[in-house]
């Protein structure tokens, strides 16, 4: 019996290579113990934990005395430790930024302790005991890190970013409000503003740029790729990371075109180097330790940042990139030529223009990604002159505040759009789904958005002591949402046989800024993906219904960090060993609530197109397609679909009666109405 067990136990670790130790996948512990573990350890961050557990844990536990526990034998701790009496590491109580090397390398000193610790006592000791040693931004970076990406933490929810760390979203006026009510124990619910005024044109789509809910996606996007994963250290590799960075941003500049156009605002412009950065931005943020963001006034030049980079050789490397892409081929560091004129190219081109260590060449094409986020983030204070922290583009948190943004990401949408345009486009053959037809789609329910309030606790602000008494501190902010809908959609299969089917759901808008049609080339680029899902077809006609709710692309409202806790303490007491939030482990997708662009009151236009493709084609592994949802951009383990991003609409298209020649392929106009 024993030799049996011991045989499965082999068996399950051989099917996760990430992990050299042997486990039974829970790691000592129950998935309620950990969510406990994992909230406490993020509550009230910046103050003593609260938990008498991992209070003691945090005083006593000695990192290295059992290095048996750690996949790395303890190298990773050993090195944090090392840095750690040899007071090398940032102090407490100070901005962290990412982008800040040495701030980044010991963030990732930590999560790689954390990584390779084999069980969840090793890990969630050494999260203790180093949550009272290094600076507070690198523990939370270092935590969410670890418990997206560790085999113990699969079933583990993080409680929303913006009630653990509210000062990064949430503006200087109200979270001084929350002090104030702090200070008087008076209870407090204070209205959050966009940060303009109504002179600034930009306001009027401030929503969507300060909506937490998407800042929680960008960051938990970049936390699940992030550029600074090396394979050979993490274990595993991140498929279709590039491609995924191409598809995420593309998404994000699509959907704000769109909700400008819903506001009479024109396209954005992208960053142009040489010209002039029109837009100023006033964040009304300021760090929990270490002053407020920086300004950045309207039509300033790009200038130099000392120390990061010259403007000069941004657009040298901007040029190399466009050059790769007009010769079809990137060059590698070691001089031979990695060939990108092929599906594949974009998640090469993706690597290189972030960069991520995935790049071939990243001495020959740099970083222009997240060198552009800081030059443009300095803007404010490109010399250093007035020693002010960095600015909003620094963090994932925050970037997506600035309409400039909009602008950096919109230029490097360019750049992909230049290599995507010079791919072949798809033939009618290659589109084709033989025997399968749709033969009509309706919308159950209204296409409607309109604006709520949102209430969430900015207790996690406010600095306190276990002595003086919590109150009721929160913020409402306005965010749009829109009415729940299904799609219904009518396909005949003509073949005798069950077969597989990707249905593939875009919109884009109808016209453009000065109401002309866009054409269906310009359309299709600008296509928002609202669902993407596989199913099978019977022999004859199928009616599918697909729910709003239930899109691939988009994520429900994580629950707040005190039904979090109230639920994991409940769950504890009853004596379950799980807490019933399987649907919120996720938190990459873009908020369901913006699943599509706000309307108006006479109906704005969309283009909805439908597309049915042979699912066995698409299938990227035998199988998969049984039980696998395509999970919001983000998948761990090979992608099950095998298809690019946005296709079948991801390639130029010279003439569009191949589409509308196709069966398997469905465009209508929708009216999206906002009330
Ligand atoms: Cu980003």
């Amino acid at each position: 019996m024993k030799v049996l067990v011991f045989c499965a136990l082999v068996a399950a670790a051989a099917a996760w290579p990430n992990f050299g130790f042997v486990n039974d996948g829970t790691g000592g512990a129950s998935d309620a113990q950990k969510q406990h573990d994992v909230n406490y350890l993020l509550f009230k961050v910046y103050e003593d934990v609260r938990d008498e557990n991992l209070h003691k844990l945090g005083e006593t536990f000695d990192p290295e005395a059992d290095t048996s526990h750690y996949s790395d034998n303890g190298e990773a701790v050993h090195k944090l430790v090392k840095e750690l009496k040899d007071h090398r590491l940032l102090q407490q109580k100070h901005w962290f930024s990412l982008f800040n090397t040495r701030q980044r390398e010991e963030a990732l000193l930590l999560y790689d302790v954390l990584e390779h610790s084999n069980d969840w006592q090793t890990f969630v000791s050494n999260a203790a005991y180093f949550r009272n040693h290094v600076n507070e931004g690198e523990f939370v970076y270092a935590l969410y890190a670890a418990v997206i990406h560790s085999s113990l933490t699969k079933n583990v929810v993080l409680p929303p970013l913006y009630e653990v760390t509210p000062h990064l979203f949430t503006n200087s006026e109200v979270i001084q409000e929350a002090y104030h009510a702090k200070m008087t124990q008076t209870p407090g619910k204070f209205r959050s503003h966009f940060t303009g005024s109504k002179k600034n044109p930009e306001q009027r789509v401030a929503y969507f740029g300060e909506d937490i809910g998407l800042n929680t996606h960008h960051v938990t996007w970049h936390l699940e790729f992030p550029f600074w994963w090396n394979d050979k250290h993490e274990g595993y590799h991140l498929d279709r990371k590039g491609e995924n960075f191409f598809w995420v941003h593309h998404q994000l500049t699509v959907r704000f075109d769109a909700e400008r156009l819903s506001n009479h605002l024109d396209p954005v412009n992208e960053l142009h180097w040489e010209a002039t950065i029109e837009e100023g931005f006033a964040p009304h943020t300021t760090y929990k330790y270490g002053g407020e963001f920086p300004s950045r006034p309207d039509n300033i030049h790009f200038e130099d940042v000392d120390g990061i980079a010259h403007i000069r050789d941004l657009i040298i490397l901007e040029n190399r990139i466009r050059d790769a892409i007009a010769h079809g081929y990137v060059t590698a560091h070691d001089g031979s030529t990695v060939d990108i004129n092929n599906s594949h190219g974009i998640d090469v081109l993706g690597d290189v223009i972030e960069s991520s260590t995935y790049s071939p060449n990243v001495e020959y094409y740099g970083s222009l990604h997240n060198t552009a986020h800081i030059v443009l983030g300095r803007q404010g204070d490109p010399h250093g002159k007035y020693d002010l922290p960095p600015g909003v583009l620094e963090h994932f948190e925050t970037s997506t505040r600035d309409p400039a943004f909009f602008r950096l990401h919109k230029y490097m949408d360019n750049i992909f759009r230049e290599h995507k345009d010079s791919l072949t486009p798809y033939t009618k053959e290659e589109l084709e789904f033989s025997g399968v037809a749709i033969d009509g789609v309706s919308i159950d329910g209204p296409l409607e958005t309109f604006f709520e309030d949102f209430e969430y606790s900015l207790v996690n602000a406010v600095d306190d002591t276990p002595q003086v008494a919590d109150v009721a501190i929160s913020t409402v902010v306005s965010r749009l949402n829109h009415k729940d809908f299904s799609f219904k959609i009518d396909v005949n299969n003509n073949n005798d046989h069950e077969v597989l089917a990707t249905v593939r759901i875009f919109a884009w808008p109808h016209n453009d800024n000065n109401d002309i049609p866009y054409s269906f080339n310009e359309g299709r680029w600008r296509a928002i993906e609202l669902d993407r899902f596989w199913t099978k077809l019977s022999p004859g006609v199928n009616h599918i219904v697909r729910k709003s709710t239930e899109s691939a692309v988009t994520v429900p409202d994580v629950p707040s960090f005190d039904s979090l806790i109230e639920r994991t303490e409940a769950a504890l007491s009853a004596g379950s060993s799980e807490v019933d939030i399987h649907e919120f482990v996720s938190a990459v997708g873009v908020p369901n609530r913006f699943l599509i662009p706000k309307g108006n009151s006479e109906g704005l236009e969309f283009e909805l197109v439908v597309a049915v493709t042979d699912g066995k084609a698409d299938a990227a592994v035998e199988g998969l397609h049984e039980n696998t949802v395509f999970n919001h951009y983000g998948y761990h383990g090979v992608y099950p679909d095998n298809r690019p991003h946005g296709y079948p609409l991801d390639r130029r298209v010279d003439d569009e009666r191949i589409f509308h020649d196709l069966s398997n392929f469905h465009q209508q106009t929708v009216k999206v109405y906002n009330h």
